[in-house]
């Protein structure tokens, strides 16, 4: 090309540029007059749409409490997994069809049902010691019995036992005044509703039968109910459903249930068990487009981080959800800490389950564990609320996490030779130090792909130290 040449596609690329800039400029101002002529017409739909929160908007107190409990209790704590003199395998709230217990039998442990020993301040206290957001426990699971006064049913707390107090009445004046959310589990299926029962007993469970009136079940008490939780103890963080694998649940009842449960409560946050999109106990949705708000893993945690996908894992402690007198096959506090921090790594929350006693007590070994889970969260919880997944990935020696330019390197195992190494995924460090011990700088040396942190000898925690890396914004 010649020198002329050079310059006249230089003068070319000007006038396309100018004229690129004045269409940019001339579209822009369109868009803006469009923008101000919708906001100006319609007032009144304009403010009722700001009400309107976003999916983003009603997540977010989730999203930063990466940390729930879960409570499971009801009248299958009393059998406590034991049916006339008999161990019965399996989940303790699962007695009464596993078993094979007539609704008319495990209907007499709710005269059983007094548990004086139970203290919502005390309940509340113990989850928020623990690190945790908020608490799920059981409106109602399958077998039907109601934790509240419900006006629809006999089969509650105040009309059926000894006890007479509003047990979710007093969780949710404990849960405003310490500022925990509080959240209720409610199950579709119903073993005791006569027109919920498929015909199916002795098999409560079978996925093959059909109740003819189920629909009456649905209109006349499921959501009576629902209206009750939600007005009357609300306003609820989530409603966790389950119990939706019955023949007689379907993704368009689902959708349908969803749409009331939020009608009732605009922010709320709804699973997806409320339709028929989860993916067995793996437990996330098949498509974006069934309902409900976030996926529900159960007992398990995904291998990998799910961009985009918000989803809870449900753990149990020991190997059921509601009490089992002679369960002790109790997770340590080790793997119950590391297994929060691996969730976290992976951007899901840990909703971790406690089965208090028919007494109306977390069990110690449970409480034990959150003391224990706690006094990590003291010092480390800045390292869980509000991170998400870190670019760091998952090295060997534990997990990580990230909260905006801060990078927190979970250290499950303390490298013998006080040097931990790190990819270096592109960051420049400003500075690091442990959360054990904020004033003190740790040096660190960058190779061509990884970065090496000098530490001390000895780990803070012998189950997770957090190094936390602050980058420099590129
Ligand atoms: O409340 C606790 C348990 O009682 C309840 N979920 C937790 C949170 C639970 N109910 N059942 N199970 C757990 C196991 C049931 C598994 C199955 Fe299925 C139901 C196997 C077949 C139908 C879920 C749905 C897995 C596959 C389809």
């Amino acid at each position: 090309m010649t020198k002329t040449g050079y310059k006249q596609w230089i003068a070319v690329g000007a006038v396309v540029l100018s004229l690129l800039v004045a269409l940019y400029i001339v579209s822009g101002c369109q868009q803006e007059t469009k923008v101000s002529a919708a906001s100006d017409k319609p007032v009144a739909k304009a403010a009722s749409a700001a009400k309107e929160l976003t999916k983003d908007e009603r997540m977010g107190w989730w999203r930063d409490a990466r940390f729930g409990m879960f409570i499971h209790w009801g009248l299958y704590a009393v059998p406590a997994g034991t049916y006339k003199g008999e161990r019965i395998k399996g989940i303790g709230e699962w007695i009464m069809n596993n078993a094979k217990i007539p609704v008319a039998e495990y209907e007499k442990f709710a005269a059983q049902f007094n548990p004086i020993g139970f203290n919502a301040n005390e309940w509340v206290r113990i989850a928020k010691n623990a690190g945790m957001k908020y608490i799920v426990i059981t409106s109602k699971h399958h077998d039907g019995f109601c934790l509240w006064d419900s006006k629809v049913s006999n089969y509650d707390i105040m009309d059926a036992t000894p006890f007479q107090r509003d047990i979710l009445k007093e969780l949710a004046a404990a849960c405003k005044k310490q500022g925990v959310k509080l959240c209720f589990y409610h199950s579709i299926m119903d073993w005791h509703h006569p027109d919920a029962q498929a015909p199916f007993y002795p098999n409560y469970n079978d996925t093959n039968k059909s109740n003819p009136n189920f629909d009456r079940y649905v209109e006349n008490y499921m959501k009576p109910q629902l209206a009750e939780l939600v007005k009357n103890y609300g306003p609820l963080g989530v409603l966790w459903f389950d119990g939706e694998w019955i023949k007689d649940w379907t993704e368009p009842k689902g959708q349908d249930l969803y749409k009331y449960v939020r009608g009732l409560q605009p922010s709320i946050l709804i699973n997806n068990r409320v339709g028929k999109g989860r993916q067995g106990m793996e437990g996330l949705s098949k498509s974006e487009k069934d309902a409900g708000d976030f996926g529900t893993p159960e007992q398990q945690v995904p291998a990998t981080g799910l961009p985009g996908v918000d989803w809870e894992t449900c753990m149990t402690m020991n190997d059921t959800w509601g009490f089992k007198s002679y369960d002790d096959n109790w997770k340590s506090t080790e793997q119950l800490i590391q297994t929060l921090v691996d969730v976290a790594s992976k951007g899901g929350n840990f909703l971790l389950n406690v089965g208090p006693t028919p007494e109306g007590l977390i069990p110690g070994a449970s409480v034990e564990r959150l003391q224990g889970m706690g006094q990590w969260m003291a010092v480390n919880s800045e390292s869980i609320y509000g991170t998400t997944a870190s670019p760091f990935g998952r090295p060997e020696w534990g997990r990580c996490t990230a909260k905006g330019n801060k990078h927190y390197l979970h250290v499950f195992q303390w490298p013998a030779n006080g040097k931990l190494t790190a990819p270096l995924a592109g960051a420049t460090v400003e500075r690091a130090y442990l959360l054990a011990d904020k004033k003190a700088r740790l040096a660190v040396t960058t190779n061509a792909d990884k970065l090496t942190i000098s530490l001390p000898e000895k780990a803070p925690d012998a189950i997770d130290s957090v190094v936390v890396l602050v980058l420099k914004n590129n």
